[in-house]
């Protein structure tokens, strides 16, 4: 007896010491127990139940080829482990067990589960609340599954008992599609990316200023006139495409058509709707080409009406991004109604462009029943908006909006910005350039007259896991944060980088929003804790197709610490 329970106790005392050794998934889950034995998977071994949801029943078939397809070895994760040798111990089946296989895939769906891989083999239970949790469940389960110290020919399941829920309920990606066209097949390989990633939203920036690829069932003419070409266009059957893939997976899709500003492509097909197209960029846009709605035409208005009654009734999901971004005033001013206007009611150009938000917002919780996203701007520049709008941060500190009652998406630029890798001034540092030979009009003449660069720095994986989302939020702070988003801007991002500049960085993202920025303890996770774990990580994702960028010599791999 006496034996028994020491042995108890010194294997509690060890799994206590070496789980954060032993944890290799990726975000790392609430809770895991490992029970340091892995069993081997039964060549028979099969996913069952969730029969009563095509995405979980899909599921389970996509994850049981990736499980026999995948010849993962992790390397810099060290671990002690006895494989069960005989085969009466082997792993036969994983069990779901989904109690609501209907729930609605929107805002704050609960995406728990509870995983069983009991040590001596037999079944694993997989038991989620909707069909969402199994999802994630099944990720987690193949990240359990690897080649048996790198024999090929024999994969082992590692036998653990996991808890495990999202700290934050908005997950995302956000999607430019405007500044370089991306086929669809590009978004659909992220959404997969971003389900390995347990990341749960994407928010699809359709539009700006330098294309419209998105079609209209109202106003064609926008994407006719504003697409890169005839076949750089999302139609009815690649949206759908987007939608049902990303349903597929749990990912929700907020439709952005970013607006009054960024929008002077329309200016292609209206002239009249946009003000300040044609003029030079630097004085009136942060970048080419210029142009904002002009926020007293009534026929701009419908149209925008148009498009955003449209834009919610195509996207199912309850929130829609209305945009508001980089407003600037001097290109209002350019327009006379508008200086006019402005001037008979007392008001700056600012407050007109506060009250047109607000009349979109109106418009979209109230007409349109859907909660409105909106960049911060509007706000931060001193007007005010409902308290059902969610802002998006980009410039500001979140506690900003929540202590106002909103709540937040972050997407600070100085942290989750992911198409900034260029950035810095150019010429002039003495050590390499003599003082005869600084940098002259010709070498800044791109960077908008003003010497420097609009591109933040490279933002790498371990600058996004050290943001810490619960500071400056006090407990009883009216509005909060739902959650964060990388921004995949893509002035400098097209279909040959999109890979390497999302991943693996942005899995930072996705753990820090997933597994929240404190561990159990209350202790701050630590880029130390993220590095051999995203290390491996990188080698799972690309063997799983996503063209990842390295971030280490193979060397490190054949030599781990
Ligand atoms: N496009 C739109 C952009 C940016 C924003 N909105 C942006 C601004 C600054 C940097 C990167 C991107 N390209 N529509 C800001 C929300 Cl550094």
């Amino acid at each position: 007896m006496k034996f028994t329970s020491l042995t108890f106790i010194s294997s509690l005392f060890l799994a206590a010491t070496t789980v954060q050794a032993k944890t290799w998934l990726l975000p790392i889950p609430q809770s895991v127990e490992w029970t340091g034995h892995a069993a081997p998977l039964s060549h028979r071994f099969t996913i069952r139940g969730g029969d009563n949801n095509k995405h979980v029943r899909k599921a389970a078939k996509r994850y049981t080829d990736l499980i026999f397809k995948e010849r993962w070895v992790k390397v810099q994760v060290d671990y002690e482990k006895e494989t069960l040798e005989s085969s009466k111990d082997a792993l036969t089946s994983l069990d779901i067990i989904v109690d609501d296989n209907k729930a609605l895939l929107d805002y704050g769906i609960d995406e728990s589960y509870s995983l069983e891989i009991p040590q001596q083999g037999g079944k694993a239970t997989l038991s989620a609340p909707t069909w969402v949790g199994a999802l994630r469940g099944l990720e987690t389960f193949s990240q359990l599954v690897e080649a048996d110290h790198g024999n090929k020919k024999k994969l082992i399941a590692h036998t653990v008992s996991i808890t495990d829920a999202p700290s934050y309920p908005h997950r995302g990606v956000s999607f430019d599609t405007s500044r370089n066209y991306f086929p669809v097949e590009d978004i659909l390989r992220t959404l997969d990316a971003m389900s390995y990633n347990k990341m749960n939203v994407l928010h699809w920036h359709a539009t700006d200023a330098q294309s419209w690829p998105l079609e209209s069932k109202s106003h064609p003419e926008l994407s006719i006139n504003g697409a890169y070409s005839a076949h750089e266009v999302y139609g009815p059957k690649q949206v759908k495409q987007v939608l049902d893939h990303a349903e597929s997976l749990g990912i929700r899709v907020v439709l952005e058509i970013d607006m009054p500003a960024h929008t002077g492509i329309i200016a292609e097909t209206y002239p009249d709707y946009i003000i300040g197209y044609h003029e030079f960029w630097a004085k009136y846009a942060p970048e080419p080409p210029a142009g904002q709605i002009d926020l007293l035409n009534e026929d701009a208005w419908e149209m925008v009406k148009d498009l955003v009654k449209e834009g919610t009734e195509t996207f199912p999901d309850s929130f829609y991004h209305t945009g508001g971004d980089e407003i600037n005033a001097a290109c209002y001013e350019l327009d006379e109604n508008i200086v006019n206007y402005t001037k008979e009611h007392n008001m700056t150009t600012h407050e007109l462009w506060f009250d047109w938000t607000n009349k979109l917002v109106d418009y979209v919780t109230n007409d349109l029943k859907k909660r409105p996203i909106v960049w911060e701007d509007p706000i931060r520049d001193g007007g005010s908006l409902p308290e059902n709008v969610v802002v998006q941060v980009w410039t500001a500190p979140p506690q900003n909006y929540t202590s106002k009652g909103h709540d937040v998406i972050v997407s600070n630029s100085d942290y989750f910005y992911l198409d900034c890798g260029n950035g810095g001034w150019v010429g002039n540092d003495p050590r390499y350039i003599s003082p005869t030979q600084q940098a002259t009009p010709d070498d800044i003449f791109n960077y908008g007259g003003t010497g420097g660069s609009w591109c933040a720095p490279y933002h790498t994986w371990q600058r996004m896991y050290t943001f810490d989302p619960t500071y400056g939020i006090p407990e009883d702070s009216p509005g909060k944060i739902i959650g964060g988003e990388v921004c995949m801007w893509n002035e400098q991002g097209g279909p040959t980088v999109l890979d390497s500049k999302l991943w693996p960085r942005s899995g930072a993202a996705a753990e820090l929003w997933w597994s929240g920025g404190y561990d159990k303890e209350g202790e701050r996770r630590t880029v130390r804790q993220l590095q051999p774990r995203i290390l491996d990580w990188n080698y799972r994702l690309v063997s799983r197709g996503i063209a990842a960028q390295p971030l280490q010599p193979l060397w490190c791999l054949r030599h781990p610490e």
